[in-house]
C-alpha cells in the first residue's frame, strides 16, 4: 500500500547534495545554533534563554540526555540543543483561531515540518463525533470528557496511556500512579521504540537496565568504543567528553555504517583553539560495519580473547572477577569458540585484518567503555547482540571499576527518569507493592501493552482509549498506514501537548488537545513557582526551573492536568487509592515525598536534588559490583549468529535522523554534516550498489518494502545519493520511512520495531512513469 506523502507544503525543489563533511561544530554549529534561535525567538530572548540551559539554577536542555559535569561552561548548551530550545520558545501561536481556519482533515495533508512550525499550542481544544475543526474547550470539559469516555469501558485494559521521555519525575509518578488507579497497566512509552532492547539485555546480565558509567569514568577510560550512535548530531555535547578522554590518552574505536561527520574529527565550539584550529581527531579506528553486523564483531572479539588466554594463560581474562561475580563462563565460552571467519566476515562485512587490530587494542587497554544508541536496540537480533556486549566487558571485569563500563546513550531528555518512576507496562512486583502500600490499594498485577501491542489493540477495537502524555504517536511509531487506521477506531484520542504535530489529526472518534508547559517555563502553582526533576543518562537526578513566561495563560503543567483529570476520573470510585491530588498539584514538594516512600534510591529526594547538581541514584554493578540478577551474579549469556537473509537486488534500509530534526521535529530541511541541504527525501547507498542495480545518484527511486506478511509497502520518491555507506545497506530520515516499518518486524524479547533494518527495493520512477 503506498502511502502518498503529506509533503506537497515542504518545498524540495532546492534540494542539493555535497560532499559530507569531516568535522563537527566549530563556528559553523555556533552560527547555526544563533540564526535558528533568533528566528524563532527573537535576538534578546535568545540570549536571555540560551544562558539558562543546563546551568545549575536553570532548566535540564530538552534537547537529549546526556549528562552536564560539574565545570560547566556559560553556553552548557549544543547546535541542537539551542535549536530544541528555541523550537520550545518560539513566539509563534496555534490559536483557536487557527483551528477555525484549518479543518482537521486539511490539517492531515500538511507535513511534520509544516505543522510543527506553527508554534505553539495556546488553549485546550475539543474535536466532536463528526466535526471538521477543533473548537476551545474549557479544561473542566475535557476533565468530564474523558472521565466519560473511560466509565463507558468494559475494563480498565481498554485504555492505554502513553509517555514521551520529556516528562519530569513529578509528572510522570503521579501519571503512572492515575493510570494504575483506574486499574491498568496499559504504560506504553517512547523507550519502546527506543532502547528498550538495552534496558532488556542489561537488567538480564547486569540486573539493572541503566548504563553503568559516569562522565569522569568517560573521561578516565582508555578505549572508548561507540557503537552505533552519531552523536555529532545527536548527542553534540558527547563530543566534548571523547576529546577530554581523548587528551588523557583514550583510543576511539567507532563501529558503524556510515562515517559520522562528529566522529571523525571535532572542533569544540566551547574551545577558541576549537573555534578556529583544526580539531581533535577523535576516532582511531572506524570499523564500517554492515546493519547488524555488531553480534558477530563482539563475538568474534570474544573468540580472540579467548584465544589469547590459551597463548598466555592468566594475562587476558579477569579471572577474580570471572570465579567470584560472573556467572555461565563455561557455557558462554563453549559456544563461542565455534564462531567461524567466515560468518563473521559476511555478517560485518569487515576485513580481519581490522578486527585483528581492535582486538590488540582491547588487549593493550585497562579500562573499556562502550557507548551505543539506536544502531543497536532497533534490530530483530537487538537484545542478543547487547548482551555479547556485556559478555565482552565482562570477560576483563571492565564493569565496576573506574574507566570502564556499559554506556546506553539514552534519547529524551527524561526518559530514563519516566522509567524509573514507574513508568512501565511490565513493572516489577516490588514497585507495586510499595506503590500500594504507599496509598492503601490494590495496583494492577497483569502486564499491560507497549507500543506495538497498543498498536494491535487500537487495530482489534480492545483498546478504546488512547491518551499521550507528550509525543508525537502517529508519526513516531511504525506502519504508519496501519498505526493510524488504528487510531481513527478509538472512540477517543487525547494528546498533551506543547505544539501541533500530526497525533493531533489522526484522531479517534471523539478527540482532545491539551496545551502544556514546557521546560523553558515557569510553573506557578498555589503554593508558589515549582521546578520539576528529571534524570540523565548516567542516573543523575537534577532540578530543572523555567524562567519564560508560559507561552499562554490557559496553559497547564503536565501534573496540573494528570492531577486535576485523576480527581475527576476517581471520583466516586470506591477502593481507590487514597490521594489528595489537588494538594500534590499545588506543591510538587509533596509528590517528592512520596516518591522517596516508593521508590528506591530517592530517600530525602526533596532535600538532596535541591542542592546544586542533584545527586547520583544508587547503581550496584557500578557501586559494588553487586549484581540484582536472577543468579546474583552478573550473567554470561550465549547469543548465536543469525544473519539476516537479505534477497537477490535488495538493501537493507536504515531509517535515521538529519541534523535538522528531533525525532519527529523537523527544525528545517539540511543536514550538514552529510551534505544534504533543501530537502529530506534522500535515500544514501553505495556506488558500488547503485552500479549493481543499475542506477545512477540522482536517480529518483521508490522504496519498496516487501515483508513476509505479503503486503507491500512504498515511500514514494526519493532521490538517490551516491555515499560511502557500508555495502548492502541504505539510510533514509523518519519519520518519512515509517510506512516502511512492519508493525510485526520487532526486535526478540524487547519488542522494539526494527527501525535500523527493513528489506527494501529501489523501483526507479522512470518505470512507474513508463
Ligand atoms: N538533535 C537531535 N538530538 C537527538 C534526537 C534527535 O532527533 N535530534 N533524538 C534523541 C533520541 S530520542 C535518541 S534515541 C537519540 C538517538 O541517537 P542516535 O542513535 O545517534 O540516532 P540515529 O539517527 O537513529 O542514529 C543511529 C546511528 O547508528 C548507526 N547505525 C545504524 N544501524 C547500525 C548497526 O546495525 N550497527 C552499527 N554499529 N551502527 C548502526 C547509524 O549509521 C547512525 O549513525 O538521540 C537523541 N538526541
Ligand atoms: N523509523 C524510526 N522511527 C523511530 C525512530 C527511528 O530511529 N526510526 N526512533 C524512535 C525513538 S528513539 C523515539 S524516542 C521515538 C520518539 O517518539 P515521541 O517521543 O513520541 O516523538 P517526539 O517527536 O519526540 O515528540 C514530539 C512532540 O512532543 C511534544 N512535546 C515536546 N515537548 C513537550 C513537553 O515538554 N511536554 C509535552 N507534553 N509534550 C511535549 C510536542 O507536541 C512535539 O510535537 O521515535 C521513534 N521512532
Ligand atoms: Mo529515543
Amino acid at each position: 500500500m503506498a502511502v502518498r506523502p503529506p509533503e506537497h507544503d515542504v518545498d524540495d525543489s532546492g534540494l542539493s547534495v555535497g560532499p559530507p563533511q569531516t568535522y563537527a561544530a566549530g563556528i559553523p554549529g555556533v552560527v547555526q545554533s544563533l540564526r535558528h534561535s533568533g528566528r524563532q525567538m527573537g535576538a534578546r530572548r535568545t540570549l536571555l534563554t540560551l544562558l539558562k540551559v543546563n546551568q545549575k539554577d536553570g532548566f535540564d536542555c530538552p534537547g537529549c540526555a546526556w549528562p552536564e559535569g560539574d565545570s560547566r561552561h556559560a553556553a552548557e548548551f549544543c547546535e541542537n540543543g539551542a535549536k530544541a530550545v528555541a523550537e520550545e520558545a518560539t513566539l509563534r501561536r496555534v490559536t483557536p483561531d487557527f483551528f477555525a481556519a484549518h479543518s482537521v482533515a486539511e490539517l492531515a495533508e500538511r507535513s511534520d515540518y509544516w505543522l510543527g512550525q506553527q508554534g505553539r499550542l495556546t488553549h485546550p481544544m475539543y474535536l466532536a463525533p463528526g466535526a471538521e475543526h477543533y473548537r476551545p474547550v474549557s479544561w473542566e470539559e475535557t476533565f468530564d470528557i474523558i472521565a466519560g469516555e473511560l466509565a463507558e469501558l468494559d475494563s480498565p485494559d481498554e485504555a492505554s496511556f502513553y509517555t514521551s521521555g520529556r516528562t519530569g519525575n513529578e509528572a510522570a509518578f503521579v501519571y503512572q500512579l492515575l493510570v494504575r488507579a483506574l486499574g491498568t497497566n496499559n504504560l506504553p512509552d517512547c523507550s519502546n521504540l527506543c532502547h528498550e532492547s538495552s534496558g532488556a539485555a542489561l537488567t538480564e546480565t547486569i540486573g539493572i537496565g541503566k548504563g553503568s558509567v559516569s562522565l569522569e569514568d568517560l573521561h578516565a577510560s582508555d578505549l572508548i568504543f561507540v557503537v552505533g550512535q552519531n552523536p555529532g548530531t545527536n548527542h553534540p555535547r558527547m563530543l566534548s567528553a571523547l576529546e577530554r578522554a581523548k587528551r588523557a590518552g583514550a583510543r576511539i574505536v567507532t563501529v558503524n555504517p556510515l562515517p559520522e561527520a562528529g566522529l571523525l574529527r571535532f572542533k569544540n565550539p566551547q574551545k577558541p583553539s576549537g573555534v578556529i584550529g583544526r580539531g581533535t581527531q577523535l576516532t582511531d579506528e572506524f570499523a564500517q560495519i554492515r546493519l547488524g553486523g555488531d553480534l558477530a564483531l563482539f563475538r568474534a572479539l570474544n573468540r580472540l580473547l579467548l584465544l589469547a588466554e590459551e597463548e598466555t594463560p592468566g594475562t587476558v581474562l579477569d579471572h577474580s572477577f570471572i570465579t567470584e561475580h560472573t556467572h555461565g563462563f563455561a557455557d558462554f565460552s563453549a559456544d563461542v569458540r565455534a564462531t567461524d571467519w567466515p560468518d563473521v566476515l559476511e555478517a560485518t562485512g569487515l576485513e580481519r585484518e581490522q578486527i585483528e587490530r581492535i582486538h590488540r587494542m582491547v588487549l593493550g587497554s585497562e579500562r573499556i567503555v562502550v557507548c551505543w544508541a539506536m544502531g543497536l536496540t532497533q534490530h530483530k537480533h537487538s537484545v542478543p547482540m547487547i548482551r555479547e556486549i556485556v559478555n565482552f566487558l565482562l570477560l576483563r571485569g571492565n564493569i565496576g571499576r573506574p574507566g570502564a563500563g556499559v554506556c546506553p546513550v539514552r534519547g529524551h531528555s527524561n526518559v530514563q527518569g519516566d522509567r524509573t518512576m514507574g513508568i512501565y507496562e511490565k513493572p516489577s512486583e516490588e514497585f507495586l507493592d510499595a506503590l500500594g502500600k504507599e496509598f492503601g490499594f490494590a495496583p494492577p498485577r497483569a502486564h499491560g501493552y507497549d507500543v506495538v501491542d497498543t498498536i494491535r489493540a487500537m487495530r482489534d477495537g480492545r483498546v478504546k482509549v488512547f491518551f499521550a502524555l507528550g509525543g508525537n504517536f502517529a508519526s513516531a511509531t511504525p506502519d504508519t498506514a496501519a498505526t493510524e487506521a488504528a487510531l481513527r477506531r478509538t472512540a477517543l484520542t487525547v494528546q498533551v501537548s506543547t505544539k501541533l504535530n500530526r497525533s493531533h489529526t489522526v484522531t479517534g472518534r471523539r478527540a482532545l488537545i491539551l496545551p502544556t508547559l514546557g521546560r523553558t517555563e515557569a510553573d506557578m502553582q498555589a503554593a508558589g513557582p515549582q521546578f520539576v526533576t528529571v534524570e540523565d543518562s548516567m542516573s543523575a537526578v537534577h532540578a530543572s526551573t523555567g524562567t519564560l513566561p508560559p507561552a499562554s495563560p490557559h496553559l497547564r503543567s503536565e501534573v496540573a492536568i494528570v492531577c486535576g483529570l485523576a480527581e475527576r476520573a476517581l471520583a466516586g470510585r470506591a477502593g481507590g487509592p487514597q490521594v489528595p491530588w489537588r494538594e500534590l498539584a499545588g506543591d510538587y514538594t509533596l509528590i517528592r515525598d512520596r516518591i522517596a516512600r516508593v521508590v528506591p534510591g530517592f530517600g530525602d529526594f526533596d532535600r538532596r536534588v535541591r542542592r546544586p547538581g542533584g545527586f547520583v541514584l544508587p547503581h550496584g554493578p557500578r557501586d559494588e559490583r553487586s549484581f540484582p540478577t536472577a543468579t546474583g551474579k552478573a550473567n554470561f549469556t550465549v547469543n548465536r549468529l543469525e544473519g539476516l537473509r537479505v534477497p537477490e537486488g535488495r538493501l537493507i534500509l536504515q531509517t535515521v535522523r538529519s541534523h535538522d530534526q528531533y525525532n519527529t521535529t523537523i527544525y528545517g530541511l539540511d543536514d550538514r554534516y552529510r551534505g544534504i541541504r533543501g530537502g529530506r527525501r534522500v535515500v544514501l547507498v553505495h556506488p558500488d550498489d547503485l552500479a549493481a542495480l543499475g542506477l545512477d545518484d540522482a536517480d529518483h527511486v521508490d522504496l519498496v518494502g516487501e515483508y513476509g506478511d505479503g503486503e507491500t509497502r512504498v515511500a514514494p520518491d526519493f532521490r538517490v545519493v551516491a555515499y560511502p555507506t557500508a555495502r548492502g545497506c541504505c539510510a533514509a530520515y523518519f519519520p518519512e520511512t515509517n510506512v516502511l516499518v512492519p508493525l510485526d518486524s520487532t526486535a526478540d524479547i524487547s519488542n522494539t520495531p526494527t527501525s535500523k533494518s527493513v528489506i527494501v527495493r529501489l523501483r526507479p520512477r522512470r518505470d512507474e512513469r513508463a
